[in-house]
């Protein structure tokens, strides 16, 4: 398993707090890209095993569909949960390969980005777009989750809404102090502003030095848990730690043996 092996075109995660408007933003990404490039988008809510197909389906549905001059140049899948020990990634990723050598450009992976195991989806693309909005009191989510340190572009959505402009200051405030930060841009899909520069963008987003690092360390800690979930011991153990108060530091010797 590689990192970063996507040879045949890109895979740019979009990510952010739920509700941003992510879903809009890869619409008008495909509004303004397609039927030049072939884009698949993949919806992937690693967080509800409850919620399957169908609410994903709902979650994205896309306007550009509608348009028979783009809707055959696009690809839309909704990935749902498939086990709770994180294999969805290598499933994303293996999916995003696959389409990549059958003639898409472009994958584009929607994902909610609020914890660990959504942070490791967006880890498996190339390039990393949070999507932020205007403060709801409670600070900036995406820094709080990590998310930030991935970003190798920030969009400030909703920039028709009041607020977007601390919300750009602040993480240009907390973005100040690393040497790489990624560009931030505002946007909002109710005025158009900003989407035009956005989906130039996408195409050609430059990588950060520290964001590949982050990227490869949710990648490197990937593997490892893979490695250790698919131990055929692995239940047993667990069943004997929660049983027979199996000791952690045995189970683990037990595992790597
Ligand atoms: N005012 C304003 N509303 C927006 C904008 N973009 C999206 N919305 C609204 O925000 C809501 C959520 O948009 P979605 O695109 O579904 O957001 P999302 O991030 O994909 O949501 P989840 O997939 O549920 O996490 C919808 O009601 C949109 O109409 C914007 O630029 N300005
Ligand atoms: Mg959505």
């Amino acid at each position: 398993m590689q990192v970063d092996s996507y040879t045949d075109g890109d895979v740019i995660a979009i990510t952010g707090p739920p509700g941003v408007g992510k879903s809009c933003i890869v619409d008008a990404i495909l509004h303004r890209l397609s039927p030049t490039k072939n884009i698949a988008v993949l919806a992937v809510d690693p967080t509800s095993p409850l919620s399957g197909g169908a609410l994903l389906g709902d979650r994205i549905r896309l306007s550009v569909l509608d348009d028979k001059t783009k809707s055959d140049s696009i690809y839309v899948r909704s990935v749902a949960t498939r086990s709770s020990s994180g294999s969805i990634p290598s499933i994303i990723r293996d999916l995003a390969s696959h389409l990549l050598s059958n003639s898409f450009d472009l994958v584009l992976i929607e994902t909610v980005g609020a914890g660990q195991a959504e942070m490791r989806c967006a880890a498996i693309a190339n390039r990393i777009v949070v999507v932020e909005g205007p403060a709801r009191g409670d600070g900036i989510q995406a820094e709080k989750a990590g998310l930030l340190e991935l970003a190798d572009l920030i969009v400030v959505n909703k920039a028709d809404l009041e607020g977007s402009d601390k919300v750009v200051n602040d993480l240009s405030v907390s973005l100040g102090l690393t040497s790489d930060a990624p560009p931030i841009i505002k946007t909002s899909t109710v005025t158009g502003e900003g989407l035009d520069n956005l989906s130039n963008l996408i195409t050609n987003l430059e990588e950060r030095t520290s964001s590949k690092r982050a990227r490869c360390r949710q990648q490197l800690l990937m593997a490892h848990e893979s490695i250790l979930t698919s131990n055929p011991h692995f239940e047993g153990i667990l069943d004997r730690m929660s049983e027979e108060g199996l000791a952690l530091d045995e189970a683990l010797r037990e595992l790597n043996e």
